[in-house]
């Protein structure tokens, strides 16, 4: 028996009840300690060829994972002008296809991508290298079979869970930093009902930190504070899309639309397409702002994409590269100022369809 399992084992035994919560905590992060130790062990042996080598391009990237034979090319094929295999048997597509979607004047990379089975996260297939392109996604497309039974999403979200990408869910709202002594100072602003500062000091020590500031601003579960602590989990929205509704009943075809996240379709017979484009554009949620040069009307037919949450700073870089040297102040027109302009600096975070004047040192 593996470590993994020993300890997987003993806490199937341990009845989940006050006293044996917290050791159960310490087991939890155990575990999470030997995983990140295998994954990455794994991942020196075999660097190079890891992932497929494909750039990133557009505004965003969008990535199709999904079971074999699910329907993850045709509707590469359908929603972009890039043809990928498709067939009736499994494993057709055995590497990464990028396709392009031009859609409300964004250019969005979606990638088709082999098959995964259970297992996929500990290498099965070629599992590793797809979940590998899925951490670098903006948003994961979930394809399942409509006709297939409900376990099958249970069973892809637990592959992407055990490598430390989080489906739509929000990063902890915990401040966290190792420091170089002084030990640990702890605080909460808030009850805290899973676990306590012992539990804490418990699981830091596992790993070895000794001095750290934490700061706990809600409640989380002791997972969450693992997930805090190692810090490379990776939290992304995934649209669950439910393909090949032309084969169930409308019955279960109304039961599946109203799930949350999720959009049904059916790729051959054209169904719902125009509303899972939709979906992507708002999940995505990507910002349109317009650009002016002093003394003209702004570009409204160009407009530059960028990531929500963005910057002045990314404005300018996503104009030219050398804009802020020369940056000296931006007057934006919009929802995101007060006064219309307004003068603002490098740090000042744009609103959907602001209009942005760079005024460049003399
Ligand atoms: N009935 C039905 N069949 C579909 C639909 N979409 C795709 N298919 C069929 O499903 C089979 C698999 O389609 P692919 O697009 O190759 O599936 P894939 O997910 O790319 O499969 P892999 O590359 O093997 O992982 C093909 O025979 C398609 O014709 C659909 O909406 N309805
Ligand atoms: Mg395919």
């Amino acid at each position: 028996m593996g470590i993994l399992e020993k300890i997987a084992a003993e806490m199937a035994r341990t009845q989940k009840n006050k006293a044996t919560e917290y050791h159960l905590g310490l087991l939890k992060a155990k575990i999470a300690k030997y995983r990140t130790q295998l994954l990455e062990s794994s991942k020196t042996k075999s660097e190079k060829g890891e992932g497929f080598d494909v750039m990133k391009s557009g505004d965003a990237r969008v990535a199709l994972i999904g079971f074999p034979s699910v329907g993850k090319s045709t509707l590469l094929s359908k929603l972009t002008k890039t043809e990928s295999a498709v067939a009736s048997y499994e494993f057709t597509t055995l590497t990464c296809i990028p396709g392009k979607i031009e859609y409300n004047g964004a250019s969005i990379q979606l990638l088709d991508l082999p098959g995964i089975i259970e297992g996929a996260a500990q290498g099965k297939g070629r599992g590793k290298q797809v979940i590998a392109v899925a951490r670098t996604a903006d948003l994961v497309l979930m394809m399942l079979d409509a006709t297939k039974s409900h376990q099958q999403r249970a069973l892809l979200e637990a592959e992407l869970e055990a490598v430390g990408i989080r489906l739509n869910r929000k990063r902890p709202n915990v401040y966290f930093k190792v420091k170089k002594g002084g030990g640990l100072s702890f605080n909460a602003t808030c009850k805290l009902t899973h676990f306590n500062e012992k539990m804490v000091y418990h699981i830091l020590h596992d790993y070895k930190i000794f001095n750290a500031e934490v700061l706990i601003r809600e409640d989380i579960t002791v997972d969450e504070f693992i997930d805090v602590v190692l810090g490379n989990r990776k939290y992304i929205t995934c649209i669950y899309c439910y393909n090949k509704i032309d084969q169930i009943t409308i019955e279960e075809v109304d039961r599946l639309a109203r799930e949350p996240y999720t959009v049904v379709v059916s790729c051959e017979a054209d169904l719902n397409l125009d509303y899972l484009l939709e979906q992507i554009w708002k999940h995505l949620n990507l910002v349109r702002v317009y650009t002016k040069k002093r003394g003209e009307y702004p570009d409204f037919d160009g407009g530059l994409i960028i990531r929500n949450g963005a910057t002045i700073e990314h404005v300018c870089h996503a104009v030219h590269r050398s804009l802020v040297d020369n940056f000296r102040f931006a007057l934006v027109w919009g929802t995101s100022t007060k006064h219309n302009p307004q003068r603002v600096g490098l740090t000042h975070i744009v609103n959907q369809e602001d209009v942005v004047q760079v005024v460049k040192k003399k």
